[in-house]
């Protein structure tokens, strides 16, 4: 682990130097106090749930925005790990256009390796099969490592480290094209990871890696995805030094829309920087984001997001509004918690994946009921908790929306949408 730890208790340790350069000066700059962990859905009804302390500080020398305290993996991604890529179509058909650009621009040989870094329940290697690549899918998670073999996807049931892309290489697997979509960000060892890249890497080959972009997260107030999956919060600044660190080049990268913005990030061996890479960091040095001041004023927007969300449920509620939870999104744990929004406010919280009926939500312990119960149950307005697939849902929704109902969109500022 190239990571300095301090434990603070059996399944939590606080950093005592910067995962991305090991820099000891570390500025706190957003504190969401103890929050209870996001995906850490069970169905226990009363008993709290166990809280971390959710910190955010930003290096001085390098600039990398992460999370002061680190809960252990194996309690974030253990077995019952509830996220299904595949139930989201938005997420379905952005990994579908990310192959085929990807096969179209580097040209990888018929039949050569692609590999895919948390590959979940298959939902993007199918594409690349499909493309005719030979594929690896490499996840912790039991369950969409299940689902992901009976789709006919190899897929290793572990967690990717050096070690795993040491013996991969070994074996003379190695990947022309490796994919690692939301995984940059939750691992502990962020340099041991990448160097496990470089390492699997075969020569020419190209790593497509997608993480949320902090200029997104500061100019949309998504403070609700800083959660303890979340160990950083990614400037391009901050990736091109960390990659360069480990003998690696980000050379290219780009915009996208999912989860809330991202950035794709290309990376191989050889430096080769793009126009594009060097105006984004150009915009990035103007506007502060690759520093400590790229937080300033999150803390307040929130304050008044959660005043104004606040005062729109008890408006509501005094008119005889009868509000539910669409969504029971890893970042709705921490919305929810954060604005005390519970049972006093809201129905229940529907969705579509199974594996999380019958649970509750973390912290506020709001019941998680199937998408049939809107129909059943006829809530005037539905707070949408996964804000990201805003779009996929209204329309999944249009008969809700057609019987007079209404979304309430919490950020960047609470809007009610009516059909
Ligand atoms: O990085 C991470 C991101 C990519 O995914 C994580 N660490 C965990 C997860 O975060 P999330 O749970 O906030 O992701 P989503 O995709 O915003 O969650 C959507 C939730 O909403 C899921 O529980 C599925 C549900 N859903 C639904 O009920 N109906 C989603 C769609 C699109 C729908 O139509
Ligand atoms: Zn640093």
């Amino acid at each position: 682990m190239s990571v300095a730890l301090r434990p603070v208790a059996a399944d939590c340790a606080e950093i005592v130097a910067c995962r991305g350069c090991g820099g000891r000066e570390l500025a706190s700059v957003f504190d969401l106090g103890r929050m209870p962990l996001s995906d850490g859905f069970t169905a226990e009804a009363v008993r709290p749930d166990p809280a971390w302390p959710l910190e955010v500080v930003s290096c001085v020398g390098c600039g990398l925005a992460q999370l002061r305290h680190t809960v252990a993996p194996e309690v974030l991604f253990a077995d019952d790990y509830p996220y299904f890529s595949s139930v989201s179509r938005t997420v379905v058909d952005n990994a579908a256009r990310n192959v085929a650009e990807a096969v179209a621009r580097f040209r990888p040989a018929p039949g050569a390796l692609a590999i895919e870094l948390a590959s979940n329940d298959g939902y993007l290697l199918r594409h690349a099969r499909d493309a005719g690549l030979a594929v690896l899918g490499i996840d912790p998670a039991r369950g969409p490592v299940a689902a992901a073999r009976a789709a006919g996807i190899e897929t290793l049931h572990a967690f990717f480290t050096e070690e795993l892309a040491q013996h991969l290489a070994g074996q003379g697997r190695r990947a022309a094209l490796l994919f690692a979509n939301n995984v940059l960000a939750h691992v502990a060892d962020t340099r041991g990871f990448v160097r496990g890249i470089r390492t699997v890497l075969a020569p020419g080959g190209t790593a497509i890696i997608e993480v949320p972009y902090l200029r997104d997260l500061i100019d949309h107030v998504e403070f609700d995805t800083i959660y303890h999956e979340h160990l950083c919060y990614f400037s391009l600044t901050a990736l091109v030094a960390l990659f360069a660190r480990e003998g690696l080049a980000l050379n290219d990268a780009q915009r996208i829309p999912i989860h809330g913005g991202s950035l794709r990030l290309f990376v191989q061996r050889e430096a080769a920087p793009s126009p594009r890479l060097a105006a984004l960091l150009a915009q990035e040095r103007a506007e502060g984001l690759d520093r400590a001041d790229a937080f300033r004023g999150l803390a307040g927007r929130v304050a008044e997001l959660r005043r104004g969300l606040r005062a729109l449920l008890d408006r509501l509620a005094a008119q005889g509004a009868r509000i539910g939870g669409y969504g029971a999104a890893a970042k709705g744990t921490i919305l929810l918690n954060h604005f005390g929004i519970g049972r006093g406010d809201l129905l229940w919280v529907a969705d579509r994946n199974p594996h999380k009926h019958g649970l509750f939500v973390p912290g506020v312990k709001l019941p998680i009921v199937p998408v049939e119960r809107i129909a059943e149950d006829r809530p005037t307005h539905l707070l949408l908790l996964p804000w990201n697939h805003r779009a996929e849902i209204l329309q999944q929704q249009a008969a809700f929306l057609a019987a007079g109902g209404r979304f309430i969109l919490p950020i960047p500022e609470p809007v009610v949408v009516e059909g």
